[in-house]
Parts: C-alpha cells; sequence; structure tokens
C-alpha cells in the first residue's frame, strides 16, 4: 500500500520535499491550503481553484459546516466532496478554534465547550467526541483533534492546564476514532495538535506527547496569535525538531509569505491562513516584488500587466489601473481577481520552494528573497 507521506528530499537544513497521498489524490509538499471556511474558498469558484491557482488541498470547518447547512444536509449530499464538487484532498479544522474566535458566548469545561451560535443565536455543545462525529460526516481527508488555543500573552499556569487538557481531549478524539467507522468509503487521517503557548518547557512535553500518539501526520497549533515572528520561529524550530522527521507537519494559520517560506525552513510541510483571500478583499496583493496596495493612486493610469511575474490569467488578462479602479468602485470583481491572484501566487510561492529544496539552495534562495517578498511596492 502506498505510505501516507514520504520525504523524498532532504538536501540541507530541516526544509524537506515530500509527498502526501490520500484517497483523493496526492499533495506535493511543503504545500499551501486555501481556505474554505463554509465550503467555499470566498469569492473564488472550485474551477478556479483547480485549474488556475492549482490548489491541491483546501480547508473546511467543523464549527461552520456543523452550524450550516448542518450535517442532516452534509450527510445527505454524500459529504463535502460531492456537495461542493471538489474531488481532491479536504482537511478539516475541528471547531474549538473557531468557537473562541467567532462564538459571542462560551463555557468550556472538561466535558467540551458550550457556545452561542454567531448565525442564529443558538446554544450548541461541541466536545472532542462530537468534533470527530462531525468530521467524519463531512469526511475529511485529513481532520484536526479538538483542541484549545490559548490567546497571546497567557500566562504560564493557564498555559499549561490548558495543554493539559488538549491532551486529554486527543485521548479521547482518538478512542472515538478506533471506535467509530469512516462512512464515505475513504480513509480519513487524524492529526494531533502541539500546544503550549510560548514556552519551550511546555511546548516540549506536548511535542512528546503528540509524537507518541503515532498519528499520520502532527500538527502545531497555537501560533499566530499575535506573538512576535522570532517567538513563532523559535517555538516552531523546538518543535520541529521533536516532532517525527516521517510525518508531515502543519503549522495552523500561517501566515505571511516570509512566514510560509520561513517555517518552511524549519522544517514544516503543510500550511493555512485566509491572509490571501481575505487580504485580497481588502485590495492587498502579494508578489514576488513585494505587497502591493491596489487602492493606492499610484496605479491609476498604470496599465502594466496586474503582476508580470504571477502564474495566473489574472495576471496579464488585467492591468493595474483596472483592478484599482475596480476597487475603487467597490466592484466584486476586484475581489475575484484579487483573491486568484493571490491564492496562485502563495500555491507558486510553495512551488519555487520545493524546487529549491529538491535543487539544494533553498537556504540560499530564503535568505534572498524575504525581502523581496517584504518589499511595499
Ligand atoms: N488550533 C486549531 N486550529 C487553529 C489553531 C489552533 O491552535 C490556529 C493557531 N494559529 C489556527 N487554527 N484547532
Amino acid at each position: 500500500m502506498q505510505k501516507f507521506f514520504e520525504v523524498e528530499k532532504n538536501t540541507s537544513g530541516k526544509a524537506r520535499a515530500g509527498k502526501i497521498t490520500t484517497d483523493h489524490g496526492e499533495i506535493l509538499t511543503p504545500i499551501f491550503m486555501p481556505v474554505g471556511t463554509v465550503a467555499s474558498v470566498k469569492t473564488v469558484h472550485q474551477h478556479e481553484l483547480r485549474e488556475d491557482i492549482k490548489a491541491q488541498i483546501i480547508l473546511g470547518n467543523t464549527y461552520h459546516l456543523y452550524l450550516r447547512p448542518g450535517m442532516e444536509i452534509m450527510q445527505e449530499a454524500g459529504g463535502l466532496h460531492q456537495f461542493m464538487n471538489w474531488e481532491k484532498p479536504i482537511l478539516t479544522d475541528s471547531g474549538g478554534y473557531q468557537v473562541f474566535s467567532l462564538s459571542s458566548s462560551r463555557k468550556m469545561t472538561e466535558e467540551g465547550v458550550k457556545f452561542k451560535s454567531h448565525i442564529d443565536g443558538s446554544y450548541h455543545f461541541i466536545s472532542p467526541e462530537k468534533s470527530m462525529e462531525i468530521q467524519r460526516q463531512i469526511g475529511a481527508d485529513i481532520f484536526m483533534a479538538f483542541d484549545e488555543c490559548t490567546p497571546y500573552p497567557c500566562e504560564h499556569n493557564q498555559a499549561k492546564l490548558s495543554m493539559e487538557l488538549t491532551h486529554r481531549w486527543l485521548k479521547r478524539c482518538i478512542d472515538w476514532t478506533n471506535e467509530n467507522q469512516e462512512i464515505y468509503g475513504h480513509k480519513q487521517h487524524l492529526f494531533p495538535i502541539v500546544q503550549g503557548s510560548t514556552y519551550s518547557d511546555l511546548r516540549k512535553i506536548s511535542a512528546e506527547v503528540i509524537s507518541e500518539a503515532g498519528a499520520d501526520g502532527n500538527a502545531i497549533g497555537g501560533l499566530s496569535v499575535g506573538e512576535p515572528e522570532e517567538e513563532m520561529y523559535r517555538i516552531t524550530d523546538e518543535v520541529t525538531d521533536i516532532l517525527p522527521k516521517d510525518k508531515p507537519r502543519y503549522l495552523m494559520g500561517v501566515g505571511t509569505p516570509w512566514n510560509i517560506i520561513e517555517s518552511i525552513g524549519l522544517g514544516i510541510d503543510m500550511m493555512d491562513c485566509v491572509m490571501p483571500t481575505r487580504n485580497a478583499r481588502n485590495a492587498m496583493l502579494f508578489t514576488w516584488q513585494g505587497v502591493m496596495n491596489m487602492k493606492n493612486k499610484k496605479w491609476e493610469k498604470d496599465f502594466s500587466p496586474l503582476d508580470e511575474f504571477g502564474t495566473s490569467y489574472v495576471d496579464r488578462d488585467y492591468s493595474k489601473a483596472y483592478v484599482r479602479h475596480l476597487f475603487v468602485a467597490k466592484e466584486y470583481l476586484a475581489k475575484q481577481i484579487a483573491s486568484i491572484h493571490n491564492l496562485a501566487f502563495y500555491l507558486d510561492l510553495v512551488k519555487v520552494a520545493r524546487e529549491h529544496i529538491i535543487a539544494g539552495d533553498f537556504y540560499e534562495w530564503k535568505e534572498q528573497i524575504i525581502p523581496q517578498l517584504k518589499q511595499r511596492l
């Protein structure tokens, strides 16, 4: 049988080029995963994701899909792949993180989280078992353990209690998963999540506990929540030193183009973030030359292609002046063009990173490319 993950190349340092094999196809790593929270990558068609952006895997969210459309419709549709007509791999987040960032009121106990829906104010309860059940009903190829993400900053004692709760919840997630079958006939892989805030001692314990679970892949949570970038890199570095080398490592909710490149350099294989889509809707474009604000008057009469080094058709079809006009006029098309551009750029970024890992000059390339990526155009 095909192995779930294979490291193809690890020529220098911690950066690796690999391959994940799921029942919905292969994923070449390092990979960026566009976020499709409510069964839609905002403003982008599945056709565009596949053909123009070249996404290999997308994300869905337990919290949102459970509230709407709900699991009755999800199951009747035959799962999320069928429902949204996306036949490539899908990963779902477990819900806890979204409850904390979206719900207006929530109460956490050992048992789970009671929360008020941000949609209609109704009350719901998600436990580790319930999260596993929902993710089975969604049918994601990769699904996440139910964890608690600490805010930043967080007292050491609070971070410790929270991490211990995440570890107890992980055991319940694994038990439920072992006792309950998949329902759509394809394999679903559970990834546990390392927590422990910015504390090295806690992160070490958590990385060891998570490694011992022996899952097909492992994730790092609790970062990119407001801590300085150096802290995020330091913790990522410490945790990837402990997590098994032969399993994919997923850094949750990261980040800017330079965060992505630095994280790959620290041994991360998978990343997701709303930044390319959310910032696109606010007129911020990421390119190999730097960051552009498309509302800037500077582009008013610039009829050159949107991005001469961009890989997607929008980069050639439309000029900077035209896209600026669309943003100023508040046209929907502005958001669509910008979202396709940014996602295609993020996918190109990880593809080029992969090529440099394979060529053996990733770290030299990284030093040269990061200052460019950070420039303000
Ligand atoms: N846990 C889960 N999802 C997440 C995070 C986490 O810690 C983060 C942290 N940046 C993003 N998404 N379950």
